[in-house]
C-alpha cells in the first residue's frame, strides 16, 4: 500500500512531463531544473528506501554544483557520508526513467529485490544550494520520503560536504563530530587553532613567507554564507576578504570551475599581486588557489598542486616520527604531468591513476594508509586509515618518545581533525593549506616553486552522441571509435612532452579535450586538432 501511494502522489502532485532519459552520472542527476519536479519526488523515496536497507541515516543533497543557475540536480549520500553505491546508481537510473503509472510495481521489484523491510525505521538528511529552485525541489524530495515514512532532518542551505559530513557524524554516533552546523564548524575551527597554538608553541609567533591573508571569490553560492561564518571563528589567525558572495548570478564569470579552466581571474574581485586568493564552486566542494604576480600574469595552483603541498607535508611528519605507513596520491588523467611526476620522483611517494569522479578517485585512496586524493579541478581530501590513527595516537601518548615525535603526532592528529575525510570540502581544504602553509613559512610563490605546471588546455565539443567514445586505461586511451586513438597517438607524437586524451563528460552533453605539451601555444594547437578529430 505505501507504493501504491507513492505511485498515487507521484501522478497527482510531481508527474512525470518530460519523455527524456536522465543517467545518474559523475555526481548524482544534473538537468534543466524544470526537468527535475519527478526526480526529487522518486529520489526522495528511494532515499528511504536506501536508509531501510543500510539501517543508517542517509543524504539528500539538492545542487548542480559549478553549473550554471539554470541547472540543477540530486545526489543521495552513504550512511559513512560517501558517494553512493555504483550498483545503486543504476537502481537510481531506472526508477527516474519510468513512466508514472509503472512506479509502484518499480518500488515493489526493489523492495524485493534488496530485501527491504519497509517495517522498519528510515532517516534522511537533507540539504541544498541557493539556487533558486533549490527550495522546491527539496520540498519535493522531502515528500517522497515522507510518503515511505522516513523521518526527515531537512538543513536548508549549507555545502555539499556538510551534508556528507551531518550524514557521517550522526551514523558514527557522533564520534565523527555533532551532526550539527555548529558541530562542523567547531571541528574545523578548533583544530585549525590548535595546529597554530602547537607550531606557535615549538618556534614562536615568526611564520617566514607566510602572511595570514586571503582574498576568497565564493561564485556567488553557498560558500559566501558558510566561509563568512567560518572565517567570524577564526579572524584571530586569517583574514578572509570575501568577494561574489551572493549579490551576483551563481557561478558566473566565477569560482573554481571558471578560474581553473579559463585559467583566468575571476569577475568582481579586486586583488593586489601576490595576494594569495582562492575560489570556491557553486556547493563549496572544490577549491583552487591562484595570484597575479608582478608582472600580472595569472598564476593557477589547483588540486594537483595542493596534494602534492598535502603529500609532502604529510610525509615530512611521518618522517619525524619515524613511522613507515603506505601514503599514496590519486590523481585522474586530468592532473598535470609534472604534478605526477614530482609526487613520485621529489617526494618519492605512489601515484594512482583512475577514472573522472570522486567515487573512483574515493575507493581507491582508502587502499592506503593515508590517500590524498585531488581532481585536477580542486575537488579533494584526505583519507586516514585506523591503522595510521591508531599508530599516531601512540605515539602522541609515548612518554619515552622525544618532544619533536610527539609533537609531530599531535600535529598529525589534529591535521586529521581538520580534514573532512567524507569528501571534497573547501572550508576544510583551505584551513588545511593555509595550515600547511603557515607551517612551512611559505609565500604562494615558494609553494608553486615546488615544480612548474605543464601548459594545458581543456576544450568541449559538441557532437550528435558523445557516448559513442568508449574510454580505457583510466581514461587516457579510448577503444571506439576504432582507429581515432591511432589518429590521436600520431598528432600527439608531433608535439614536445605531449599528452591528450577526451571523453564524454558526466554532467555535460559535451565530449571533453584534455592536451598538454612544453608550450602554451603547442597545448592550445594540440587540444584543438584533437578536438576536430573529435568532430
Ligand atoms: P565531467 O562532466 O564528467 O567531466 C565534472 C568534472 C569532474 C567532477 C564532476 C562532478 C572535470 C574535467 N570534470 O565531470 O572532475 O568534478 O564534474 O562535479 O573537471
Ligand atoms: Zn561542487
Amino acid at each position: 500500500t505505501l507504493a501504491l501511494a507513492a505511485e498515487a502522489k507521484g501522478k497527482s502532485d510531481f508527474p512525470r512531463q518530460y519523455d527524456i532519459n536522465i543517467e545518474y552520472g559523475t555526481a548524482g542527476f544534473r538537468s534543466k531544473a524544470e526537468h527535475l519536479d519527478h526526480i526529487l519526488y522518486r529520489m526522495g523515496l528511494l532515499a528511504a528506501l536506501r536508509s531501510r536497507v543500510k539501517g543508517a541515516t542517509v543524504g539528500v543533497m539538492i545542487t548542480a554544483s559549478h553549473n550554471p543557475v539554470a541547472d540543477n540536480g540530486v545526489k543521495i549520500i552513504d550512511p559513512q557520508g560517501e558517494m553512493l553505491e555504483i550498483r545503486w546508481e543504476t537502481i537510481a537510473s531506472d526508477l527516474a526513467n519510468i513512466k508514472d503509472d509503472e512506479l509502484s510495481s518499480a518500488l515493489l521489484q526493489i523492495i524485493k529485490d534488496e530485501s527491504i523491510d519497509v517495517t522498519k525505521p528510515a532517516s534522511v538528511f537533507f540539504g541544498r544550494d541557493t539556487r533558486p529552485s533549490s527550495e522546491h525541489l527539496s520540498n519535493a524530495a522531502v515528500e517522497g520520503s515522507k510518503v515511505f515514512q522516513a523521518e526527515v532532518k531537512d538543513f536548508g542551505i549549507v555545502t555539499t560536504p556538510m551534508v556528507h559530513y551531518f550524514v557521517a557524524a550522526h551514523n558514527s554516533n557522533n564520534e565523527y563530530g555533532d551532526p550539527t552546523i555548529d558541530g562542523y564548524f567547531e571541528k574545523l575551527a578548533n583544530a585549525f587553532r590548535s595546529f597554530r597554538e602547537e607550531v606557535v608553541s615549538e618556534r614562536g609567533p615568526e611564520s617566514g613567507n607566510y602572511e595570514p591573508k586571503i582574498v576568497a571569490d565564493m561564485a556567488n553560492g553557498v560558500g559566501g554564507p558558510m566561509l563568512k561564518k567560518m572565517s567570524e571563528l577564526i579572524k584571530d589567525l586569517l583574514t578572509i576578504e570575501l568577494f561574489n558572495t551572493g549579490e551576483g548570478e551563481l557561478n558566473h564569470e566565477s569560482g573554481a570551475d571558471y578560474v581553473k579552466v579559463r585559467q583566468t581571474l575571476p569577475k568582481r574581485v579586486r586583488i593586489k599581486a601576490k595576494d594569495r586568493c582562492v575560489s570556491f564552486d557553486g556547493d563549496a566542494d572544490r577549491i583552487v588557489y591562484y595570484y597575479q604576480d608582478q608582472s600580472v600574469k595569472f598564476r593557477l595552483l589547483d588540486g594537483d598542486r595542493i596534494a602534492s603541498l598535502v603529500a609532502g607535508y604529510l610525509k615530512s611528519l611521518l618522517d619525524i616520527m619515524n613511522i613507515e605507513l603506505n601514503v599514496g596520491v590519486v590523481q585522474t588523467a586530468y592532473a598535470n604531468g609534472a604534478s605526477t611526476k614530482y609526487i613520485k620522483e621529489v617526494l618519492k611517494l605512489k601515484v594512482a591513476c583512475v577514472p573522472t569522479g570522486v567515487k573512483y578517485l574515493h575507493h581507491k585512496a582508502q587502499e592506503f594508509d593515508i590517500g590524498i586524493y585531488f581532481e585536477a579541478n580542486g575537488h579533494g581530501t584526505v583519507l586516514f586509515s585506523k591503522k595510521t590513527k591508531v599508530l599516531v595516537k601512540a605515539a602522541r601518548e609515548d612518554k619515552r618518545l622525544a618532544g619533536g615525535k610527539r609533537s609531530a603526532a599531535r600535529k598529525m592528529l589534529t591535521f586529521i581533525d581538520m580534514v573532512n575525510e567524507t569528501t571534497g570540502d573547501s572550508i576544510s581544504d583551505l584551513l588545511i593549506v593555509e595550515t600547511i602553509l603557515h607551517a612551512r613559512g611559505w609565500s604562494v610563490e615558494d609553494w608553486e616553486n615546488c615544480y612548474t605546471d605543464l601548459p594545458n588546455r581543456q576544450l568541449k565539443v559538441t557532437v550528435q552522441d558523445r557516448n559513442v567514445i568508449k574510454v580505457i586505461d583510466a581514461e587516457c586511451n579510448i577503444s571506439e571509435p576504432e582507429g581515432l586513438q591511432d589518429d590521436f597517438d600520431r598528432l600527439i607524437s608531433m608535439f614536445a612532452e605531449g599528452r591528450a586524451f577526451v571523453r564524454p563528460s558526466g554532467t555535460e552533453d559535451v565530449v571533453r579535450v584534455y592536451a598538454e605539451s612544453n608550450t602554451q601555444a603547442n597545448a592550445d594547437k594540440l587540444a584543438v586538432h584533437i578536438a576536430k578529430l573529435v568532430h
